[in-house]
């Protein structure tokens, strides 16, 4: 099994509230559907989620009653991404199911407390790929919390071990800075996890943390013995590349 993140600043264009890439979604389905692996799906919110979730200041938790409507409207925004995505699984024949972070994540102080993988479980089993989603949940501290895709792909990888996880991004790989702020940054190819860079926060509005944190969950599974793939989703090809072993451009984070 091959736990695959579709990241939110390749589905959606991160700079505009709901603005969906319905050909890049639709391509890399495709791709990972001509893989012909079995794989569990978390999507990222990109636009969806992170504008409007900083607008009404959710990352802070519940300070005053207007909040609730940001937080209605965070919800409701990520599940419209998510049913696109749900939507183009369904064109390509993967039968699927959609499994809201509401309904098994419970957060304290913006850290998961509890966690149900046992849905997981049983789609996994039967079938069916399960498909999550960065969300606003339930913080029994903050009376909520922005919980992100990737700290989902951190649990799954620590519960399923799965062969690889794949992060699809809208960068090649791993720089040793941040490529969008620095023409010379290097590209890194295979690397251990001790070499990896302490990231700088994305230029974006991203209410989760970033490349600082995403970096943070890959060296947190690679240390678990899973390789970990960042591949750019916008590259026709590489994905398919990454799914089935070939030698496409890509950054690998070696498991060890
Ligand atoms: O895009 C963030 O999820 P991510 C979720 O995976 C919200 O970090 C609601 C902003």
């Amino acid at each position: 099994m091959i736990v695959i993140k579709l990241g939110g600043s390749v589905i959606t264009d991160k700079r505009t509230e709901g603005k969906i890439r319905k050909r890049i979604i639709d391509r890399l389905i495709w791709e990972i559907k001509k893989s012909g692996e079995k794989f569990s799906i978390v999507h990222g919110a990109g636009s969806f989620g992170h504008i409007p979730a900083e607008r009404y200041q959710l990352h802070r938790g519940l300070k005053e009653r207007s909040q609730l409507e940001g937080f209605h409207l965070t919800h409701h925004s990520v599940r419209l991404l998510n049913s696109e995505v749900m939507k183009v699984l369904l064109k390509y024949h993967i039968p699927s199911v959609s499994i809201s972070p509401l309904c098994f994540i419970e957060m304290r102080d913006r850290r998961i407390e509890s966690i149900d993988l046992s849905k997981f479980d049983k789609a996994l089993s039967m079938g069916l790929t399960p498909v999550s989603f960065g969300d606003v949940v339930f913080d029994s501290k903050r009376g909520f919390s922005i919980c992100s895709g990737d700290d989902i792909v951190l649990h799954l990888a620590l519960h399923f071990k799965p062969d690889k996880v794949v992060f699809i991004m809208d960068e090649d790989g791993i720089f040793d800075r941040d490529p969008k702020k620095y023409r010379n940054a290097k590209f890194l190819k295979d690397v251990r996890v001790d070499d990896l860079p302490s990231a700088e926060k994305s230029s974006y509005i991203d209410v989760t943390g970033g490349m600082r944190k995403k970096i943070d969950i890959i060296k947190r599974i690679a240390n678990d013995g899973i390789d970990v793939y960042v591949v750019n989703g916008n590259k026709i090809g590489r994905v398919y590349g990454v799914l089935t072993g070939k030698k496409v451009k890509r950054t690998r984070v070696i498991g060890c």
